[in-house]
């Protein structure tokens, strides 16, 4: 096993074995889901229409081919959610928060604990988005808010990584860290 394990990442290394991983992309509408795709997937930094429909993009991060879906947050949306994170087994779930959007925090909280209940195993990352503005909330405030200070392992080996990150997708403080987080995440959930 340990060979085979070393041959693996051997390959892997040299560039031959591509990983196939997917995200699916969620929070409420406004939250900044289809900027921060735009910006991961293409670099583009762009106006976007309120999402109408689930949306498909992909991006490699590292060797690792990710679908990413974009799901749309308005409240006739949201019910699709959960058919999304739970049809592929190598998922990681994003869930998108407006961190200057207080008076939205509590229907936030309660989508996300639904969603931290049927995502299984899989690993949930909280994005913050926003954090450009100067009255946003901190990631302490956002895990106290959204109460999920008992789920947060950070990136661990733990049966179900859950984290919180926080960026703004105008000036991409925190995108690097997001996308590093991504790729480690997949690595410890899914590869090794
Ligand atoms: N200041 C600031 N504005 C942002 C940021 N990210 C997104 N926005 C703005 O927030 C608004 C909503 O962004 P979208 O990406 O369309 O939000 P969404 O989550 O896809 O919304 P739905 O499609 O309705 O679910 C737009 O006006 C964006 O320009 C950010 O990091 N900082
Ligand atoms: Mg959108």
């Amino acid at each position: 096993m340990f060979l085979f394990d070393w041959i693996n990442a051997f390959l892997n290394w040299l560039g031959f074995l591509k990983n196939e991983g997917s995200l699916i992309i969620v929070g409420l509408g406004n939250a900044g889901k289809t900027t921060f795709l735009s910006i991961i997937s293409h670099d583009i930094l762009k106006a976007h229409m309120p999402t109408l429909r689930p949306h498909q993009d992909s991006f490699t991060l590292k060797n690792i081919h990710f679908n990413a879906w974009d799901l749309g947050g308005q409240q006739n949306l949201r019910k699709l959610w959960r058919d999304y994170v739970t049809t592929d087994s190598n998922d990681i779930v994003i869930f998108v928060v407006d961190s200057n959007d207080r008076d939205l925090l509590g229907e936030a909280k309660s989508e996300l604990h639904d969603v931290l209940q049927y995502s299984g195993s899989r690993p949930v990352l909280i994005i913050g988005s926003k954090q450009d503005i100067k009255s946003c909330m901190t990631r302490d405030e956002l895990i106290q808010g959204l109460d999920i200070g008992d789920y947060v392992t950070g990136l661990t080996t733990a049966p179900k990584i859950v984290d919180v990150l926080v960026c703004s997708n105008v000036t991409r403080r925190g995108l690097p860290q997001i996308m590093n987080w991504i790729t480690k995440c997949f690595e410890i959930a899914y590869i090794k």
